[in-house]
């Protein structure tokens, strides 16, 4: 045993893990109702359908579990360097399929069910998606922990155990109402709580100096104080026998709190005390994009960073480590801005804890951390006011101030007293109030920075930091996005991934590239029809569940044209909804005869949040259009808008697979990367979107005639802002554009009250940041040649299979291959 666990055992069985259940459906089921009488306590024939749902997930744990402890054993031994990614969001979605999948279960354990009487779909049905993220960011944080597992790199994730996820989304008269999401209310059987590997997180007080042998030396006494506890989550490889570690904190009032209770005889007070405690971990934040800066926020994030770096250092690395060394064996990957306060976080403990020189410590800081940064949005760029963060965490905002002074002096010596180089270099704002630039703390403090699709990280090298880029050559570089193929190919879509194993053999899975070899098959008429009956069966089966969730239908033989990802302007959901709004005007005016309208049902996912007064008007607009235009009979059902509440994970899983357009629609150079994007192009969509984000990536590699491009480019963008905007103009020159917004002003979608969208039309007059009129009518001619494409269906299926084709780049294991041969250097533990 390692040095920090002195036990001897003796007994032979002992010595290593113990083994698993058989492998066979009989050791299955023996291993289900030993977990249901025994764990659960409850016999199968009293049991509920949660019962039984639990006893299955702890039976699927039990297969993976010897795996688990041998990697933590080995990962002791070895001691090879690894990734922490530091995240505040995780957007898992369900676990039971995956983790089957990846332990090579599914087939026995659906036969094991069997052989009990038991509907495996009910248990299913019975598990709460962990919705512990917004979006993009927070599901590629699992795809990429997906994806390290499945490569055996050595990897902890590390995060927040929100007890409330991402809201529950409800439509009351078509408006967004917020419910709380109580993932845990049942409990959860993927977590493995250890309250006796607690952390105490202190916040507050104030710092003082003090004489430490003949060196002044400075200290922080904190204010106040909670307690991380870790629950660790299971991250098992595809079928390679590994399993690595998600980390997720939660808050927890310490005895001090107690204490105050004993002392004060103020027992509300006290109670008050502890309730403040466990709000850190309360609740995510619903802000895709636009972080609020509220003071929880940045006590959540000091929260989850401190409680990683100190479990790392102290319970990872072994006792008598060389704290030197650090950068041999960790890189923490800081996803977003959201994890930054950890680089102060650093100093402190070296500086501070483990006495090391200031020098020595910025070295190694700087080696240990890199950034990803995931917008180019000026209002996403976090700050945090000096006032807030030096009452919060006094120390390390002195530790910012002389990491700041050092940067700056050194930019001195470089560039001579250029004072507006200086000011907009400085890791400090002054307006509108003092504040800390993390963007940029992240960046003078990371090994790299890094953008997320190739024109993303151009423009954030060149427009947000060229300043940061002369200084740092090399610093800054290009990782585009993945998404891992097991969840969202081969589980969301089993009928595809059956036909191009049969095709192409397995190995795809973990070599995505290799869906080049189904090239060939496009030119093939059978495999083209079966790969449209694949298709049409992915669009039954989401029939299947918008009727049983939403008592929605989808109507046979319709194009299916999704638009699903957070409601933003940028990413100009009210672009695809004026092309709704026109056609439906040009059929109810007689202009086009119904019968002449190529059948369509546009389906929006889309959750706005809560404080965003603007998206949820828009989300009020859509329900609006989709009840008159499903109702009016003119239509003659020939087009159809669907808007199926609280879109996330596991609905993704249907949706994706069945869709024929992915609607990628943003304005140029405001979209980093879209990572649904990908999802769509590699289950067999065709892609109407802008040169934005990793769209540009998608269209040159499916090619131009497999992709439907419109819209201005970014320097089109730029060279338009730059002669002045003016919306009205866009909807004066254009007759479509004219009568489709004078139709939502009517009231036509609103009973006649004309105010009730008054804001978002006026705002598209008026003002239109994101220049949804001016790309208008490239968008509406776009439209028409997808319409046009979408007749010959024989063709539209090879564009389709050849979007599969060629997009196995996307895989996020190559992501990380990328991550790790440029910024981590942590090969796989073989
Ligand atoms: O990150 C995704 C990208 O694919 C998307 O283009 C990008 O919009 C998304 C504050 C964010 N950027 N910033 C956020 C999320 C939560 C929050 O509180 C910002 N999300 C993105 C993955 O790279």
């Amino acid at each position: 045993a390692p040095a920090h666990h002195p036990l001897n055992a003796t007994h032979p069985l002992a010595l290593a893990p113990v083994t698993g259940p058989a492998s066979s459906v009989d050791g299955f089921v023996r291993q289900f109702l030993r977990n249901l009488n025994y764990e659960r306590g409850v016999p199968l024939s009293a049991s509920t359908p949660n019962d039984r749902y639990f006893a299955f997930a702890m039976t699927v744990r039990d297969y993976l579990m010897a795996r688990w402890l041998e990697d933590l054993r080995r990962q002791r031994v070895v001691q090879a360097k690894g990734v922490c990614y530091l995240s505040a969001e995780y957007l898992l979605g369900r676990q039971l399929d995956n983790n089957l999948l990846a332990s090579g279960l599914t087939e026995i354990a659906t036969e094991a069910m069997v052989a009990c009487g038991i509907d495996i779909e009910e248990l299913r049905a019975q598990e709460v998606e962990p919705g512990l993220g917004n979006g993009g960011l927070g599901r590629l944080a699992a795809c990429f922990i997906d994806s390290l597992a499945t490569m055996g790199v050595p990897n902890i994730g590390y995060g927040i155990r929100y007890e409330y996820g991402i809201f529950r989304q409800t439509f009351v008269d078509g408006q967004q109402v917020e419910q709380p999401d109580a993932w845990l209310t049942l409990g959860s059987p993927w977590e493995f709580p250890h309250p006796e590997a607690a952390r105490r997180i202190s916040f507050g007080g104030h710092t003082e100096t003090y004489d430490d042998a003949g060196v002044t030396r400075s200290r922080w006494v904190p204010g106040w104080d909670v307690l991380a506890v870790p629950y660790n989550y299971m991250v098992p490889g595809y079928l390679n026998g590994r399993v690595n570690t998600l980390r997720l904190w939660s808050a927890k009032a310490t005895d001090s709190f107690d204490l105050r209770v004993f002392n004060s005889g103020d027992y509300e007070e006290a109670v008050r005390a502890q309730t403040f405690a466990e709000n850190i971990s309360k609740v995510l934040y619903p802000e895709d994009s636009t972080p609020q800066g509220k003071e929880l926020r940045l006590q959540q994030q000091y929260f989850f960073v401190a409680a990683s770096i100190g479990d790392f250092l102290e319970h990872t690395l072994p006792a008598d480590f060389d704290i030197h060394k650090l950068p041999d064996r960790v890189i923490f990957q800081l996803n977003d801005t959201h994890p930054v306060i950890g680089v102060p976080e650093l100093m402190r403990v070296l500086v501070d804890e483990r006495k090391l020189e200031w020098d020595a410590a910025w070295a190694i800081t700087q080696q240990c951390f890199a950034y990803t940064c995931h917008t180019l949005l000026p209002e996403a760029l976090e700050v945090w006011s000096v006032d807030l963060l030096g009452r919060l965490l006094p120390r390390h905002l002195e530790i910012i101030y002389r990491i700041n002074e050092e940067f700056l002096e050194a930019v001195r010596e470089r560039y001579g007293d250029d004072e507006m180089r200086i000011r907009n270099m400085s890791i400090i704002g002054e307006f509108p109030e003092r504040s800390v630039r993390m963007a940029y703390l992240a960046t003078v403090a990371g090994a790299k920075v890094n953008g997320v699709a190739e024109l993303h990280s151009q423009l954030l090298r060149d427009k947000v930091l060229p300043d940061f880029n002369d200084f740092f050559p090399g610093k800054f570089t290009n990782v585009t996005n993945g998404i891992t193929p097991r969840r969202f190919v081969r589980l969301a879509n089993p009928g595809l991934s059956g036909l191009i194993t049969e095709a192409i053999g397995t190995g795809w899975l973990t070599d995505l590239e290799r869906l080049r070899e189904l090239e060939a098959y496009a030119e093939d008429p059978q495999f083209r029809q079966a790969f449209a009956e694949v298709k049409a069966a992915n669009k039954r089966r989401l029939g299947d569940v918008l009727r049983a969730r939403d008592g929605l239908e989808i109507s046979d033989g319709h194009m299916l044209d999704v638009m699903v990802k957070r409601l933003h302007e940028y990413k100009r959901q009210m672009l695809k909804l004026l092309h709704v709004v026109t056609q439906y005007g040009s059929i109810v005016s007689g202009r086009v005869a119904a019968s002449d309208v190529l059948p369509r049902t546009v389906i929006f996912g889309a959750k706005a949040a809560p404080g965003y007064a603007m998206a949820k008007r828009i989300i009020h607009l859509i329900n609006a259009v989709g009840e008159v235009v499903n109702t009016d009979p003119r239509v003659e059902g020939r087009l159809k808008v669907l808007f199926p509440p609280n879109y996330n994970v596991t609905l993704a899983e249907r949706l994706i697979p069945a869709a024929d357009l992915s609607e990628q629609i943003s304005l140029a150079g405001k979209e980093a990367s879209g990572t649904g994007n990908m999802k769509f192009a590699l289950n067999g969509a065709l892609t109407i979107g802008t040169d934005d984000g990793a769209n540009v990536e998608i269209r040159q590699l499916v090619g131009d005639d497999n992709f439907f491009l419109f819209g201005m480019s970014e320097p089109e963008v730029e060279a338009l802002w730059a002669r002045g905007y003016k919306p009205a103009d866009f909807y004066q020159g254009d007759e479509n554009l004219r009568r489709a917004m004078d139709l939502i002003a009517s009231g036509a979608f609103s009973g006649g009250d004309r105010s009730v969208f008054e804001p978002i039309v006026s705002n598209l007059l008026y003002d239109d940041r994101f220049m949804v009129l001016a790309d208008y009518s490239s968008y509406v001619a776009a439209q028409e040649r997808v319409d046009a494409a979408y007749v010959d269906q024989d063709a539209w299926t090879r564009s389709a299979i050849l979007n599969v084709a060629r997009s196995g780049f996307f895989s996020s294991d190559r992501s990380m291959r990328d991550y790790i041969e440029r910024i981590w250097h942590t090969p796989p533990l073989l």
